[in-house]
């Protein structure tokens, strides 16, 4: 399998859990690097356009009201197969639904507030890895 990167995102509610450290230990854990990572607290416009794909669903205003109620850390992790790694590690997008031992399963309860972020494909990945990360912040290793 080919070397991938891919975005993460460790949402408000696991920020305010201190849970950062815990979370970025089960990457590591699992042969990913951390190649580039910041703190940021979202704008409306930042987050809105993240997710500017779930643009129509009933779900959106909530989505973005919760991704811009507390700082994030933005990560892009390289490894193997490190999309569907991350997407793996992360768990079913509802926490309820989550494997046990997943992030969701460990860290959220709710679908809402559900820990993380991860891309779900390479076309993704590309997306949102430019969209927070210019190429000279992000440090092959
Ligand atoms: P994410 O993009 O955050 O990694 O999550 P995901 O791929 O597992 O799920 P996605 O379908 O992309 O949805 C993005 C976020 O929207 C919220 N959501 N709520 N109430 C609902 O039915 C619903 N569906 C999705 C979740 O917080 C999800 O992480
Ligand atoms: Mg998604």
């Amino acid at each position: 399998m080919a070397t991938e990167r891919t975005l993460s995102i460790i949402k408000p509610d696991a920020v305010a859990k201190n849970a950062i450290g815990e979370i970025i230990a089960r990457f590591e854990k699992a042969g990913l690097k951390v190649v580039a990572a910041k703190m940021v607290h979202l704008s409306e416009e930042k987050a809105g356009g993240f997710y500017a794909e779930h643009k129509e669903r009933p779900f959106f205003k909530d989505l973005v009201g919760f991704m811009t109620s507390g700082p994030v850390v933005v990560q892009v992790l390289e490894g193997e197969g490190a999309i569907a790694k991350n997407r793996d590690l992360m768990g079913a997008t509802n926490p309820k639904e989550a494997a046990p031992g997943t992030i969701r399963a460990d860290f959220a309860e709710t679908i809402d507030a559900n820990a993380v972020h991860g891309s779900d494909s390479p076309e993704s990945a590309e997306r949102e890895i430019s969209y927070f990360f210019g190429n000279d912040e992000i440090c092959p290793r």
